[in-house]
């Protein structure tokens, strides 16, 4: 291999693992690059984690990310922390917001101002997933729904900053946690991914303003090369919208079942665009569950869909989580590797 190549290529992988086997890869004083934690422990600098009760019975979980890289360095910008391996990098912001003076739409707008200044200095800036948690998401937030102020702050970063908030939009979800920081993970790196839409629904940064003054910046899925002759499909937060409206209100079954129709049809969408195949049964899911005591409903849909034995069914890590409409009950997000390449 010639110098330049060993420069340019950093495959990325991830794998999903119990909380006691991702503390595991740590022994011996050597982080992995990185880790996405559900439940788990606050304070692990290399696995920011979510502050939402873990529904499934296997405890707390984490993804861990693995990247190619001789080299970790960590960083701080403003109030977005990082780690990178020079050619991918994941990040995390927690922002208190009983500390602050300022409203969610500004507050949106700074972590969103750190996040894309943290990409530059670190080298890495392109976007490939974000994931956002909004505590309270659902409230009021003095005239004006706090996922619609989110949207407000976050539309206006990406516009200042040059980035794209409309087609090409990065894959993302956005949930609401009951208490804790603002908090945004994001995984970047050195190319663009392939923006993937889902043709059964309105492309969200196209919604009308009657779910709020600016619309959310997401792509429903975005498809990266990962090295190594294998292809990433992120899948943004998906739900019961069709066209751009919340069908089967009330009826979890329903949308758990609508939900899985979404997913089939962006994972098309998604094999369109490259020679790798992405099948629901193979995705490594997080489901956000807005009422625990729906959680079994979920699952047997699930279950019902895909076979109990489905990789998608068995690694399903079911998180307590509003989401963004409070009509909706049920949201789904995942990701998946596979061999292939992307399609010009
Ligand atoms: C939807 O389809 C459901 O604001 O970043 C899904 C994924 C949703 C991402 C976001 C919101 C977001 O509109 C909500």
């Amino acid at each position: 291999m010639r110098a330049q190549d060993e420069t340019s290529t950093s495959p990325l992988r991830v794998e999903r693992l119990s909380l006691t086997a991702s503390l595991a890869l740590a022994g011996g004083g050597k982080a992995p690059f990185a880790a996405l934690g559900y439940g788990t422990p606050h304070g692990v600098a290399w696995m920011p984690t979510v502050n939402a009760h873990v529904l499934s019975s296997d405890g707390a979980m984490a993804d861990v990310w693995h990247a190619g890289g001789a080299r970790i360095r960590s960083g701080t910008t403003g109030i977005a922390r990082w780690r990178t391996d020079g050619h991918w990098l994941l990040g995390a912001i927690d922002l208190d917001e009983t500390a602050e003076k300022q409203g969610l739409a500004e507050l949106a707008h700074r972590a969103y101002r750190d996040l894309f200044k943290a990409l530059e200095q670190a080298g890495t800036p392109h976007l490939q997933r974000i994931w956002n948690y909004l505590p309270q998401i659902n409230a009021d937030g003095g005239g004006l729904e706090r996922y619609r102020q989110f949207n407000l702050g976050r539309q206006e970063a990406f516009l200042e900053a040059g980035r794209a908030a409309f087609e090409g939009a990065p894959a993302a979800c956005a949930l609401g946690i009951h208490q804790g920081a603002l908090s945004i993970r994001f995984l970047a790196g050195q190319q663009a991914p392939l923006p993937v839409e889902n043709p059964r629904q309105v492309s969200a940064y196209r919604y009308p303003e009657t779910y709020g003054p600016r619309s959310p910046t997401f792509s429903r899925a975005a498809l990266a090369d990962i090295g190594d002759g294998s292809v990433a499909l992120f899948i943004s937060g998906t739900a019961s919208i069709v066209g751009h409206e919340t069908v089967h209100h009330g009826d979890v079954r329903e949308q758990t079942r609508e939900t899985l129709r979404n997913l089939q049809a962006v994972i098309a969408a998604a094999n369109e665009r490259c020679s790798a195949t992405f099948s629901l049964a193979g995705l490594d899911c997080v489901v956000y569950v807005r009422h625990p005591s729906d959680t079994g409903t979920v699952r047997a849909i699930i279950e019902q869909a895909l076979g109990a034995d489905a990789p998608m069914s068995r690694h399903a890590v079911y998180l307590e989580a509003d989401i963004c409409r409070s009509d909706l009950l049920v949201e789904i997000e995942a990701h998946a590797v596979a061999a292939g390449q992307l399609r010009a």
